[in-house]
């Protein structure tokens, strides 16, 4: 039994360090304000980020009342420019 638990232990650690090296920050901010997982941000999950939340409708380019994906790129990839 606890070989197995060494080795399951093993397999988390591993698995946890291929994510991490993969890891997107933005994406990965993305998804964690996405709490729903629908893939757009309402200004309800927004508000969980302050700085998200301050310019929520600027991000809101076609003014749906959500943040998709690509307007949120924008904001992450230039956020300067907001
Ligand atoms: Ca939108």
């Amino acid at each position: 039994m606890k070989k197995i638990t060494l080795i399951s232990g093993l397999i988390v650690t591993l698995t946890s360090q291929i994510a991490s090296a993969e890891k997107d920050p933005k994406a990965d901010l993305f998804a964690s304000l996405d709490l729903d997982k629908n893939g757009a941000l309402t200004s309800q999950e927004a508000s969980a980020n302050k700085a998200l939340a301050t310019v929520f409708k600027k991000l809101d380019k076609d003014q749906d009342g959500v943040i998709s994906k690509a307007e949120f790129e924008l904001f992450t990839s230039n956020p300067v420019a907001h």
